[in-house]
C-alpha cells in the first residue's frame, strides 16, 4: 500500500514536471509581414531566411509563404506581390502581424516618395497598430545606394512616436544584415509582450 502511494506519488511529480518542461519549451509564433515595392528583393530576402541561399526570382503575383525555426521561435513569412495594383491587397495580410519587415531598394532614388507613402499608407491601419517595423535598407551592395540613415529621414521615421523602428542596411543576395535585422525585430517583440499582453495572447500560433 505504502508503495503504491509513493508511486503514485512520483507519476504526480512526473506529470507536473512535464506540464512544467512543455510550457517552458513550448514554440512561440511570430507573424512577419514582408512589404515594400516591387523588385525591392522580398522574395530574394525570404529565400535568404529560408534556404540560407539566393535562387532567381520572378515577380511575385499573389504572395510566398515559408516557416523558419530559430533560436526556438517559429517564424512565419509572408511575402506579399508589391506591384501597383497587388499593394490594395496587403490589407488582406495585416491580422496578427508581429513585425512589418519592409523592403526598400535602396539603389532606387526615385521610388522612395512611393515607397514612404505605401509604408505609412500600412501604418495607419488600425490592425497594424502594435506591430514592429523594420525596415531593410536593400541592396547596399550597390553604389548609388541610398544609407540606412539617409532612408530614415527620407521615410520620416522620426516622426513615429509610439513604434519601435529600426532601418537595417542589407544586401539580400550575400545575406549581409538580413538575420542581424531579424534578430533586432525579435527583441522588440519580446519587449512589446513583457509590457502590455500576457505571453499566450501576444504570441499567438496563428498564421
Ligand atoms: N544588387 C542587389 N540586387 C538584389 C538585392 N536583393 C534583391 N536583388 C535583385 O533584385 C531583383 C528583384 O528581387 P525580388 O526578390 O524578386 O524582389 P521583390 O519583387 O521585392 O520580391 C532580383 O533580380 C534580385 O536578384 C540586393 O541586395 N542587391
Ligand atoms: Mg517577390
Amino acid at each position: 500500500m505504502q508503495r503504491e502511494k509513493r508511486n503514485l506519488v512520483a507519476w504526480v511529480e512526473s506529470c507536473k514536471m512535464g506540464s512544467l518542461l512543455t510550457r517552458t519549451f513550448k514554440p512561440r509564433y511570430v507573424r512577419v509581414l514582408i512589404l515594400g515595392l516591387d523588385a525591392a528583393g522580398k522574395t530574394t530576402l525570404l529565400t535568404r531566411i529560408k534556404h540560407g541561399r539566393t535562387t532567381d526570382t520572378i515577380p511575385t503575383i499573389g504572395f510566398n509563404v515559408e516557416s523558419v525555426k530559430i533560436k526556438g521561435i517559429k517564424y512565419t513569412f509572408w511575402d506579399v506581390g508589391g506591384q501597383d495594383k497587388l499593394r490594395e491587397l496587403w490589407k488582406h495580410y495585416y491580422f496578427g502581424t508581429h513585425i512589418l519587415a519592409f523592403v526598400i531598394d535602396s539603389a532606387s532614388r526615385d521610388t522612395i516618395e512611393v515607397s514612404k507613402e505605401a509604408l505609412f499608407g500600412v501604418l495607419m491601419d488600425p490592425l497594424m497598430d502594435s506591430c514592429v517595423l523594420l525596415v531593410y535598407a536593400n541592396k547596399q551592395d550597390m553604389s548609388c545606394a541610398f544609407r540606412a540613415k539617409e532612408i530614415a529621414d527620407k521615410l520620416s521615421l522620426h516622426e513615429l512616436r509610439e513604434r519601435p523602428w529600426h532601418v537595417q542596411p542589407s544586401c539580400a543576395t550575400t545575406g549581409d544584415g538580413v538575420f542581424e535585422g531579424l534578430q533586432w525585430a525579435a527583441k522588440q517583440v519580446k519587449k512589446q509582450k513583457k509590457k502590455t499582453i500576457p505571453r499566450k495572447l501576444y504570441f499567438t500560433n496563428r498564421l
